[in-house]
């Protein structure tokens, strides 16, 4: 692949991206048709039906792949698309383990619907701890599924150790690489099979789209998920996989913003009298820190904390916030508060959500790219009303 051996902003400004072959325009056009002229039975230039196939999206899915290191990459209409179209590979009786703190969409979709429509089982371990991954294994498990960090409580997983657990004992390895985008870490390059993205979030990076996307190294895997791409049809449409693309050009300074200013807001929320708790894989007491510096190359800009206060005091400070957004979501340039009790993860039952700390106290801000005083003045200003 053209660029495979550059940096990783040269990539994501290059990669799928060659001036247009019938005009030269240097951005790649939003081909917006759903067909395609051919000239005979079986003579077309490639592309013959835009479900099947779609040139600007087509430029996203070899952006994506050229960003994870992978050799292919697939683009769905969601995060959740994606990871349904990962979900394929399987069969009726085929075993999942899947980690216990994930985004509570992804657990919908896990307890809710995959079983009833795909007859898989899902097993849900603390992939925190290996051991507790070894004991949920069985002789029929076909996928490991890791979110890491995870969504909410920002802890992370041994790619590495467990992709060589999991692959002793025949099973796929599958990453939701969402919050620390492919520019902090590549699953692939760990040992992973796999890797999932919410395009939603940073890789699109403006709360503008919703999208997502698949990467992998497998020709079989690729080959079977594209097949399902298109018999299924969730994709995105060319002007949603453009706006992606365009997303994925400032990528690099974007997450570098991003770690700056939430490492920023970490340290003042760990400092502050009102804070309970705070977790963010950068701060030195974070219990997967060492894992961080490892698997990954930079922290992202996740934080989610409590306060002394609890519930009561969280529902007054996510209102009172001004530059943070109280809203869903993540990854775009504005900064966002979240409550994920009764947003993000109110599908997942409470003794559940409780059990691994999603608790009504807690909040989850995606740290935007705005002026980091700002950012730390409006919180301090939110919780001492709190
Ligand atoms: O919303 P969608 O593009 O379908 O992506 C789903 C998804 C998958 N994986 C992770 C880790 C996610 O965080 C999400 C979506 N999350 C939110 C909307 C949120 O606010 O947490």
């Amino acid at each position: 692949m053209k660029f495979a051996d550059s940096g990783f902003s040269t990539r994501a400004i290059h990669a799928g991206q060659d001036p247009d072959p019938a005009t030269g325009a240097t951005i790649v056009p939003i081909y917006q048709t759903s067909t395609y002229t051919q000239e005979a039975p079986g003579q077309h230039k490639g592309y013959e039906y835009s479900r099947t196939g779609n040139p600007t999206r087509t430029a996203l899915e070899e952006c994506v792949a050229a960003l994870e290191g992978a050799e292919y990459g697939l683009a769905f209409a969601s995060g959740l698309a994606a990871t349904t179209a990962v979900m394929s590979l399987f069969s009726p009786g085929d075993h999942v383990v899947a980690g216990d703190d994930l985004y509570g969409g992804t657990y919908r979709l896990f307890d809710k619907v995959l079983p009833r429509t795909g007859g898989l089982e899902f097993t849900y371990a603390d992939t925190t701890d290996a051991a507790s991954v070894e004991e949920a294994l069985r002789p029929e498990t076909r996928l490991l599924w890791i979110e890491t960090p995870t969504n909410p409580m920002l802890t992370l997983s041994d790619i590495a150790k467990l992709s060589e657990m999991a692959h002793e004992r025949g099973a796929v390895v599958a990453v939701d690489n969402t919050f620390a985008s492919p520019y902090f870490q590549n699953p692939l390059s760990l040992g992973a099979d796999i890797v999932v993205h919410s395009t939603t979030k940073y890789m699109g990076g403006h709360s503008d789209v919703i999208g997502g996307a698949v990467a992998t190294s497998n020709e079989e895997f690729h080959e079977e998920i594209k097949f399902y791409q298109n018999a299924a049809g969730a994709v995105p449409g060319a002007f949603d996989a453009w706006i992606v693309l365009r997303g994925l050009k400032t990528l690099a300074v974007r997450m570098r913003q991003h770690e700056e200013n939430a490492l920023a807001v970490a340290r003042f929320l760990q400092d502050h009298p009102e804070v309970e708790t705070v977790h963010y894989p950068g701060l030195p007491d974070h219990p997967q820190h060492e894992l961080a510096k490892e698997q990954m190359s930079g922290f992202s800009g996740m934080v989610s904390f409590t306060l002394r206060g609890g519930a009561e005091a969280a529902y007054a400070a996510v209102q009172k916030t001004r530059v943070f957004h109280f809203a869903e979501s993540l990854g775009g340039v504005e900064s966002l508060i979240t409550h994920p009790a009764t947003m993000t993860h109110a599908a997942i039952p409470r003794e559940q959500r409780e059990a691994r700390g999603v608790t009504d106290g807690l909040m989850r801000l995606s740290v935007g790219i705005e002026d980091k005083d700002d950012l730390i003045a409006d919180l301090d200003g939110a919780i001492r009303a709190g």
